[in-house]
């Protein structure tokens, strides 16, 4: 319910703020003429073309998706309108980053469920521009799509994607939006106009922030001086032992302790068939009845989270992980499109080898509770919400678990050390009911596999 501010009277404030920016216009001459003829402020203001600029471009759309195996639902679940492979229709970002305005304007339609996953460095000049191509099933529809970083400090109210307290995206318009992340860690993202649908329907992703301890900008690594041996930490301490630039840490920690070879981040999501359906078939939805059929790691019910990483079919065939610095790569991938799983091109398969220290980012913007846990492997939670385990004087409060409690809105960041024998392992919602598709039997839901390897290279990108 919105209050009308007339009723209880005008603050001074926003007397002042608003009200009488015009009354008193004529008598700003003489007041403010001392303010404006002081130096004028100089500071740079950050451009896309900058040194530590990074662009990416965002289309909001519609689209179609696939689920595994699972009982029919009839009329919901698979959806009678659903092209062939698919069974779901579903709302969802793309990335068109490098794409001509016509290629951009193919992707209508061509919705992505996890949204693209980005990540950047600290600091980091960021300009995401998002277009809003429209919904290809609901031209009755003029919904906008915003873009808004969650549990993300962010200085301008514009660039946080809140339509009631800034602006949405129309159809057929763009805005871009400016981010400077001063904070390492795990977050995600989501469009926020009408957002229990749009959430629902798919419009999340995850996002995070590398460290500046990396001592890794864009690529190019940097040995700084606020990492070696007797620099300051921000717990008054100073560093014990020089931290090697060029190494892959969760959060700038100042000792070494987060620490990782992989990384793997899960956006954890349910799916709700009948909801879908309805807003497919132009029927009005009740969201309390909110009853998922399918519970999702980036997008995908097991078995298909331990599928590889899907390329898309169309001009952009890397859609699942964003450059820094490289832009997707452009080409047509023909196998693409007979693949069912080619709109949630995000795997949740963990490979890792042997020992390897492996970093989980998982994000929840689903509506229910969910604990994971790994059996006979211990996970060590790192940071809460993208804020590190430690007490105000440094001291590690990381706290060593088999169980990952994660609400909706709140993400973690996990540790876990690679068995030292070749093995595979579970990582699964400990509650069981949601390792099902559709209430079939068998498992599904939110399982995936831990590879464990006797040798496997590097890791280039997370999730791979
Ligand atoms: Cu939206």
């Amino acid at each position: 319910m919105t209050k009308n501010p007339l009723a209880r009277g005008l603050s001074r404030r926003v007397f002042l703020a608003g009200g009488a920016g015009l009354v008193g216009a004529a008598a700003v001459g003489t007041r403010l003429l001392p303010a404006l003829a002081a130096p004028a402020v100089t500071a740079a203001v950050p451009t896309p073309t900058g040194p530590n600029s990074v662009t990416v471009h965002l289309a909001g759309t519609d689209g179609w998706v696939s689920m595994p195996d699972a009982p029919a639902d009839a009329p919901f679940f698979p959806d009678s309108l659903a092209p062939a492979p698919f069974d779901t229709y579903c709302f969802g970002f793309r990335n068109v980053t490098g794409m001509t305005p016509s290629q951009v304007a193919a992707e209508r339609g061509k919705a992505q469920i996890s949204a693209p996953m980005m990540f950047f460095d600290e600091e980091d000049d960021i300009f995401i521009t998002l277009t809003n191509l429209g919904l290809a099933q609901r031209p009755d529809l003029f919904d906008g799509h915003t873009l808004h970083w969650h549990g993300f400090v962010n200085a301008i109210p514009l660039f946080d994607g809140v339509p009631e307290l800034s602006l949405a995206v129309p159809i057929g318009r763009d805005f871009t939006y400016y981010y400077r992340p001063h904070d390492a860690g795990t977050y995600m993202y989501h469009c926020h106009f009408e957002d229990v649908e749009h959430v629902q329907m798919g419009m999340t992703g995850m996002v995070f922030v590398r460290p500046k301890q990396n001592q890794r900008r864009r690529g190019v690594i940097t040995a700084s001086p606020a990492f070696a041996a007797g620099a300051p930490t921000p717990w008054g301490g100073t560093v014990a032992t020089t931290i090697p630039a060029g190494k892959k840490y969760a959060y700038n920690d100042y000792d070494g302790s987060t620490r990782y070879d992989r990384e793997f981040a899960f956006m954890v999501t349910e799916l709700w068939s009948a909801a879908h359906y309805r807003d497919a078939h132009i029927q009005v939805n009740d969201w309390t009845d909110f009853d998922p059929s399918f519970w999702l790691l980036n997008g995908r019910a097991y078995p298909d989270t331990v599928a590889p990483n899907s390329v898309a079919a169309g001009p952009a065939n890397n859609q699942n992980v964003f450059p820094v610095g490289a832009l997707p790569v452009i080409g047509a991938d023909p196998a693409a499109a007979a693949n069912r799983l080619q709109y949630q091109p995000i795997s949740s398969l963990i490979n890792c080898k042997v020992g390897d220290t492996v970093l989980l980012r998982l994000a929840n913007l689903g509506y229910q509770n969910h604990s994971f846990t790994v059996d006979n492997i211990d996970l060590t939670v790192i940071a809460k919400d993208a804020s590190l385990l430690k007490g105000r004087d440094g001291t590690a409060n990381y706290i060593t678990t088999n169980t990952v409690d994660l609400g909706p809105g709140e993400s973690r960041d996990v540790l876990f050390t690679a068995p030292s024998v070749p093995g595979k392992y579970l990582l699964y919602d400990r509650k069981y009911s949601y390792l099902n598709n559709g209430g079939g039997g068998g498992y599904g839901g939110m399982v995936t596999e831990i590879r464990v390897n006797a040798s496997l290279a590097d890791q280039t990108e997370p999730n791979h």
